[in-house]
């Protein structure tokens, strides 16, 4: 802000316009009950304290053995969080309560048919439910620490069971959304090395009771073939003693968990004291190439991380009642709807299904119902929230004192909207920028203590040090744009890809290493993937991601995992895959294809894309369109040049084409697809100046 002009700017540095927003304050009677209401607080988390500044965050746990060693860098960049610690996840998030609160509700399931009941789950309810669940597993499975297990489940109380009682054993959890493929499945499976897969008959989603077993035949199926043989399959039922699929179960392969616990009443499961290093979790991503990322997340430093931030700027307090309407399947619904909040002793309120189901009044009459006081959501639920039911709200006695939001860049608009009537002005609003990658929170404010600014994710967290590079690895000014890094290693760090370690390193440290030999953790930034710019008040804001990933509604999908599964269709000669801006889920992917000589095109065609995409990922990564065109805009080695059909399919200019192998073909594919967006009326509107650059830049990483 404060540059001057003679101020040298690389190339790679964007100026990006956005007029700044006011600062919104909290009210008072939040600051007077807040967790962190003491600005002494971020003297206990300057830099010269690190890293035992998150000593803090690791005492909110019960260890069984005190670690000596806070932070080990000996293997860089494969930091190792409170070595010699010992403890059990599984303990710190329920037995510990069930001890001192057994009667407290530690879930709130709520069914997503309004006429069904919610379910109150105690502390020593879970305890017990989790026991028994990790008999099974160890007693009638045979599985063992370090085992990994992959769960393909719901939005249903069973999956933190299934997740805590995997964590009780020291079994490695690999929870896969569960609007994800049968195939996504199986990669996973594969990918991971599980024998077993757990899964659900069915769940509600928009009134129906769909049918998720067929998915587990796939994703078996899908798994074998990639060389790892599933030899159970446990199937929990929706509706426990009755089989809501059609698919049969396989003789000897698939069990119903109900019929195996009832061999496991009462029994109690020692929790395995494991190594705070020992993996707690695998939670697979999206990256630049087809193949998936194991995020590994390790036991003490992530706890310990999402129990810190939880209390910290989640505001989480015993006494509330606390939702956060993502899904378990994503890292948001692992952090902050299982371990943050239950490491926390809080309650946590788990909905099945789609927040509009039946009306866009849903969400407002559930937190009324249960006294919801914390809310936790994603843009993409507030834009269309907002549009199918902008009054409803206010029609509703709820009363939230702190609401989250996550997973993409909020528009200011939208933020006002949420603040001023779901919020109804009184609420503070918390915008957390962080990844799969990083466990919890890495920008976002104290609510207490730093004042809100629309479209800011905020400054850095606690004990967090950011700093933005341009390409050459040169800290860019403030109010310019470059690489978000973080310069220090913290406790919620993954600690590696699953069987991709080279991968690990090449992607997220190698670009700004200082070098490669050193022991020194500040040689080793973390390079995050998304661009992002600071303001002179310290505040980020989160343009999007640098890579060939693109944000659909919050999840990350990769265009080479979609462009590899629109290829699987045998006619396809070449796929490539952009965002296009939306006015609800943030961006939307279309996919442009050229067909094998002799092929013509037809909207059979089309669907039979749409329908690889479907079964390759999932239905979320459904393309908005498909276009079957000519030839791909190319360079001359032969690159296919995403920018160019990116700006085309959101009406932006092309940019310069002179140096494309076939420039001719650009104005053949613009009128194509942009005459076809007019007569359908599907014109995005104008991008903003960060949306452009996006555009303009997508796929050139
Ligand atoms: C937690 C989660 C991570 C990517 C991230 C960034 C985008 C997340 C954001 C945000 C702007 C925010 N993102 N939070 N962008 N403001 N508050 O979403 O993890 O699914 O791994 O996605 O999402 O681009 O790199 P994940």
């Amino acid at each position: 802000m404060t540059e001057s002009p003679e101020t040298q700017v690389s190339e790679t540095q964007i100026a990006v316009h956005w007029r700044e927003e006011e600062y919104v304050y909290p009210p008072q009677k939040f600051i007077d009950q807040a967790n962190a209401a003491d600005p002494a607080i971020y003297d206990r988390f300057s830099e010269d304290r690190f890293p035992d500044c998150f000593k803090e965050y690791a005492d909110l746990l019960s260890w069984d053995a005190p670690w000596h060693t806070t932070l080990d860098t000996s293997d860089p960049p494969f930091w190792k969080w409170f070595v010699g610690g010992r403890l059990n996840a599984s303990y710190n998030c329920v037995d510990r309560h069930a001890e001192a609160n057994p009667d407290k509700t530690a879930i709130v399931f709520v069914p997503e048919l309004e006429s069904d009941e919610h379910v109150h789950i105690s502390y020593s309810e879970l305890r017990r439910q989790v026991n028994e669940f990790a008999a099974v597993l160890r007693d009638s499975l045979g599985l063992k620490t370090g085992d990994r297990v992959t769960l393909h489940m719901p939005m249903v109380p069973d999956l933190p069971v299934t997740m805590l009682a995997c964590a009780r054993l020291g079994i490695i959890h690999s929870e896969v959304f569960g609007g994800f493929s049968g195939n996504a499945c199986g990669t996973r499976i594969a990918d991971s090395g599980s024998r077993v897969l757990i899964t659900m008959d069915g769940y509600y989603r928009g009134g129906q009771l769909i049918d998720h077993k067929v998915k587990a035949d796939e994703a078996v199926e899908e798994a074998a073939r990639q060389g790892q043989e599933v030899d159970k399959v446990l199937v929990w039922r929706r509706h426990p003693g009755q089989y809501a699929s059609q698919i049969p179960m396989a003789e000897g392969r698939d069990v119903f968990v109900d019929e195996l616990l009832s061999e496991h009443r009462g029994k109690a499961v020692e929790p395995v004291s494991m190594p705070s290093e020992a993996p707690l979790f695998l939670m697979y991503t999206s990256g630049t190439t087809g193949r998936p990322k194991g995020c590994q997340h390790s036991t003490g430093g992530y706890l310990a991380y999402v129990a810190g931030t939880s209390k910290y700027y989640q505001d989480i307090h015993p006494d509330d009642m606390y939702w956060c309407m993502a899904d378990i399947g994503w890292i948001t619904g692992h952090s902050y709807i299982v371990y943050g909040p239950l490491a926390l002793g809080t309650t946590t309120v788990i909905y099945e299904g789609v927040p509009n189901y039946p009306d866009a009044g849903r969400p407002w009459r559930i937190a009324e119902k249960l006294g919801v006081n914390i809310f936790h959501t994603s843009p993409t639920a507030i834009r269309m929230l907002r549009k199918v039911g902008p009054e409803e709200p206010g029609k509703y006695a709820y009363h939230f004192k702190h609401m989250t939001t996550v997973g993409e860049p909020i528009e200011p608009e939208v933020w006002r909207w949420y603040h001023s009537e779901v919020g109804k002005g009184d609420a503070v609003i918390v915008d957390t920028w962080w990844q799969t990658e990083t466990g919890g929170f890495l920008g976002t404010g104290l609510p207490a203590l730093k004042p809100m600014k629309p479209g800011s994710c905020g400054p850095a967290a606690l004990g967090i040090y950011p700093i933005i590079y341009d390409e050459n690895g040169d800290e860019v000014p403030d109010g310019r744009a470059g690489n978000i890094c973080i310069r220090n290693p913290w406790p919620g760090i993954f600690e590696t890809i699953w069987g991709q370690p080279e991968r690990f390193v090449d992607t997220y440290y190698r670009k700004y290493n200082k070098d490669p030999d050193s022991k020194d953790w500040r040689d080793w930034p973390y390079f995050a993937g998304d661009g992002a710019v600071r303001a002179a008040d310290g505040y980020f804001r989160i343009l999007g991601r640098v890579d060939d990933v693109i944000n659909v509604a919050g999840h990350r999908l990769g265009t080479k995992e979609i462009e590899s599964a629109a290829l699987t269709v045998g006619e396809v000669a070449e796929a490539a895959a952009v965002p296009v801006i939306d006015d609800i889920r943030g961006r939307a992917v279309e996919i442009y294809i050229s067909l094998k000589p002799g092929f013509e095109p037809s909207q059979e065609m089309q669907n039979k894309v749409t329908r690889a995409i479907e079964t390759e990922i999932g239905k979320i990564a459904r393309p908005k369109n498909v276009w079957i065109v000519a030839d791909m805009p190319k360079t001359r080695s032969g690159k296919i040049m995403r920018r160019v059909i990116a700006s085309i399919s959101n009406f932006a200019a092309v940019g310069d084409v002179t140096t494309l192998a076939n420039p001719e073909i650009v104005d053949s594919i613009r009128h194509q697809v942009q005459t076809a967006k007019v007569a359908k009326d599907d014109v995005p509107r104008e991008l903003t100046e960060a949306e452009y650059e996006e555009i303009k830049s997508f796929g050139e990483a």
